[in-house]
């Protein structure tokens, strides 16, 4: 197991130094930020990120992520050309070395929440998705702007894509949609030596009247079946499936991609889910519904070597990150307290761990 840490770019107020610090600590995920989405990204733009991550001493162990054109979930005329362009992103990720991308198929909207500083009975304050603050809301009517919704569209132009899904795009259809560019970039990817990681809706069903559809277990089952290869594989994000009132069993659904070898890349966060919605947590088992040490012992049982990060965290010691759920602290805390998991059943499992430390660490005798 890789342990991994999502930085995003230059920009990002946690530095490759503050993340170095963190012990046992590997892989950045991370991506390259300054070209639109839909164009090819450059091989130099891929080559300058891996430079600025290997002078840290570390390496990039994901790209997450290459973004999909809208116009391609839409199966719009201009699919190809698009996916051309996402066929030279892949080639060039896989030419600077990069094993594995991590990507989503949601239509509009990335991840949503309804609030971004949920209080927590520790004190704190985490990112949340309460039904009942969306009441009545809809995204075509209403100014209200939510976390993760693009900013890169007009009103307009927003509208206009929501009522194209609405009136025209079943989940069948994207289903239709997701096979077709599927099919068209797994061969680029296998010959580049990269393996994609499709990552789950988050939250994992229909919200505002859009489709959605890798959500659980039968999303999963029938993704897989798409493309039979180890290259087209999921991101088990256990804290997007577990957001549906108990409806996902994330242990099951992890030991079954373990099963099938198709777990390309792990996110790993903690909620608490209800009728009400979901809010996240701590990443400890106890202080929400997944069991983590379940999850980190199926991983070491089936030997599983990708890379692993700690998922969004809470919102601690005055944490200051201009990306909601990705300050340094809680998620700091999250990769310790995995790789005390991964430890301690890498020993219980009679296996050595490998933090990827070659000697101890002493400063100058
Ligand atoms: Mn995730």
């Amino acid at each position: 197991m890789i342990m991994s840490f999502r930085w995003y770019g230059k920009n990002d107020p946690v530095t490759l130094e503050d993340i170095k610090a963190i012990p046992g600590m590997q892989g950045i995920v991370t991506a390259v930020y300054d070209v639109p989405v839909g164009e090819a990204w450059p091989l130099e733009n891929v080559m300058e990120l891996k430079k600025a991550v290997e002078e840290a001493g570390l390496e990039i162990s994901v790209i997450e992520s290459i973004p999909v054109h809208e116009d391609i979930k839409q199966g719009k005329p201009n699919r190809d050309e698009l996916i051309e362009n996402y066929k030279e992103s892949i080639r060039n990720v896989g030419k600077a070395g990069i094993p594995v991308v991590c990507y989503n198929f949601m239509p509009v909207f990335d991840w949503t929440r309804s609030d971004l500083n949920h209080p927590l009975p520790d004190g704190t304050t985490s990112l949340a998705y309460v039904k009942t603050d969306l009441d009545g809301f809809d995204p075509v009517e209403g100014d209200l702007d939510l976390p993760g919704w693009d900013s890169s569209y007009s009103k307009q132009e927003m509208k206009d894509i929501i009522e194209n899904y609405r009136n025209n795009i079943s989940e069948e259809d994207l289903w239709n949609n997701l096979e077709y560019f599927i099919k068209e970039i797994m061969p680029v990817a296998e010959e580049a030596g990269v393996k994609m990681a499709i990552h789950p809706d988050d939250p994992p069903y229909g919200i505002f009247g859009l489709p959605r559809i890798m959500t659980g277990q039968d999303s999963v089952e029938r993704f897989l079946d798409i493309y039979d290869s180890e290259y087209n594989g999921i991101t088990m994000c256990v804290g997007s499936y577990a957001s549906n009132n108990g409806a996902n069993d994330v242990v099951a659904m992890t030991e079954y991609a373990l099963k099938r070898n198709r777990i390309n890349f792990m996110h790993a966060r903690n909620v608490v889910s209800g009728e009400w919605g979901f809010q996240e947590t701590a990443h400890l088992s106890e202080t929400g519904d997944i069991d983590m040490n379940e999850i980190v012992r199926l991983l070491v049982e089936y030997d599983w070597e990708g890379s692993l990060r700690p998922d969004h965290g809470r919102r601690i010691w005055g944490d200051q990150t201009k990306t909601p759920g990705y300050g340094l602290y809680d998620r700091a805390l999250g990769a310790t307290y995995f790789n005390g998991l991964y430890e301690a059943n890498m020993r219980a499992q009679g296996k050595t761990p490998n933090f990827g430390t070659t000697e101890k660490t002493v400063g100058d005798k």
